[in-house]
């Protein structure tokens, strides 16, 4: 069991976060969606907060969370727009987690004390032609004397044009082997030669997260930055950093779904229809307590999905049920709030269009709805084939 940060120390930080929250991020909002990115003096006090370095162990110099903790933080920064979860989630958990779990200790020595300063990570999985099959990578690691040479092109990878650090999938035998065997990992700094950044592709919604391709033509690092020093380990790196992406997208979908769902309450209470405030009418009652229930399933899902990760348990169904169902109850809220806002639902003064864009990429990034039913049957088969 990780016992975290002393609970005490937690709960302080928890309540100076939600303050910050609302008093500074959430009052910059319409700065990061006219700018297309969190402003340079926001990103200095999140810095300053310690925020990029939550989950990086003490011994690196971070505030050492547990899983449970690193959600709970992820649920209450999510109130306000995603961009400011999204510049922080690569590095403190994809990132973290693949440099915790499958680094060598002179890696976790080089990258974690960075990260949590507030180097920003990308992670650098998919391809033009390999999304939902991440192991059919195109992207190649060709080894030459004590170094490795890197050709390919990694597509919609978040914080790309302003990392420091990319974790890059490669695969390193033409051929593909089981287990995924011929992917390992990467550990690229993003100034290296031979890397270059597309133009930040234009989204749906989201704005102040910027994504872009990440362009790898002849690009030479030691062998020192194979993840883990070993070749092959690449996709169980990938794969565990996406179980802990799981839980951060469906504890996101938890926090903006609060937010979502307060919006839509706030509306109903306030406007009138047939002489009374529409809050009183049962069909839109019915819309909120359907949300509210949805929500308080999300949030128990979570809960026990990251205690069970605390405790050491391999969470892969669980993140994936849990990132499948809060992901889809998001948007059905989204959507709700929409229906009870009417017509002003649909312009872009009121925040109910802006919600209904931004959720809709959460059923589908760190593996889609679908992906997510094949990762639980997938897992459901295996465990009934081991116990019958
Ligand atoms: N934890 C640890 N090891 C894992 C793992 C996990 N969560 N998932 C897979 N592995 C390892 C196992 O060793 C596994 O072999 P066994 O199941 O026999 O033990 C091996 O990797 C191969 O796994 P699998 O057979 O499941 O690989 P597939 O090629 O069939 O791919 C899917 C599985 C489709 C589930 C995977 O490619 C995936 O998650 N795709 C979506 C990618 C995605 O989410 N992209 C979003 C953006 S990335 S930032």
């Amino acid at each position: 069991m990780n016992p975290g940060m002393p609970p005490d120390v937690f709960d302080a930080f928890i309540d100076q976060l939600r303050r910050f929250v609302r008093e500074r991020l959430v009052p910059a909002e319409k700065a990061v969606i006219e700018g297309n990115r969190v402003p340079d003096d926001i990103l200095a006090e999140m810095r300053a907060m310690g925020l990029f370095g939550v989950t990086i162990p003490e011994a690196y110099g971070g505030a050492g969370m547990n899983v449970s903790q690193y959600i709970r933080f992820v649920d209450e920064i999510s109130w306000a727009a995603p961009a400011f979860r999204s510049i922080i989630t690569i590095n403190i958990g994809m990132t973290t987690t693949a440099l915790v779990k499958c680094g060598t200790e002179a890696q976790r020595r080089e990258w974690l004390p960075r990260l949590a300063e507030g180097a920003v990570a990308c992670f650098g999985l998919t391809e033009p032609d390999s999304g939902s099959d991440s192991a059919a990578l195109k992207t190649r690691a060709v080894r030459r004397g004590d170094d490795y040479i890197l050709n390919g092109t990694k597509r919609y990878i978040t914080n790309a044009p302003f990392a420091d650090l990319g974790v890059i999938m490669a695969r390193t035998s033409p051929e593909n082997l089981p287990k995924n065997a011929h992917v390992s990992a990467f550990l690229v700094p993003m100034k290296t030669k031979g890397v270059t950044i597309g133009s930040p592709d234009k989204k749906m919604g989201q704005e102040g997260s910027q994504i872009a391709d990440i362009i790898l033509e002849d690009v030479r690092v030691p062998a020192s930055a194979l993840l883990g020093g070993e070749e092959g380990k690449g996709f169980f790196a990938a794969m565990q950093s996406l179980d802990n992406g799981r839980l951060s997208v469906g504890a996101a979908c938890v926090g903006y779904g609060r937010r979502i769902l307060d919006c839509g309450l706030r509306y109903a209470m306030e406007r009138k229809a047939f002489g009374e405030p529409i809050a009183n009418f049962q069909l839109i009652q019915a819309m909120l307590a359907d949300s509210k229930a949805e929500l308080y399933a999300a949030e128990c899902m979570m809960r026990d999905a990251a205690a069970r990760a605390d405790a050491g348990e391999r969470v892969s169904l669980e993140a994936a049920c849990f990132k499948m169902f809060a992901s889809e109850a998001c948007g059905r809220i989204a959507d709700r709030v929409v229906q009870i806002h009417g017509g002003a639902g649909y312009l872009r003064e009121y925040e109910a269009e802006r919600f209904a864009r931004d959720v809709r990429i959460y059923r589908i990034y760190e593996g889609t709805t679908q992906i997510q039913q094949l990762v639980i049957a997938k897992a459901m088969i295996r465990d009934f084939a081991a116990t019958h």
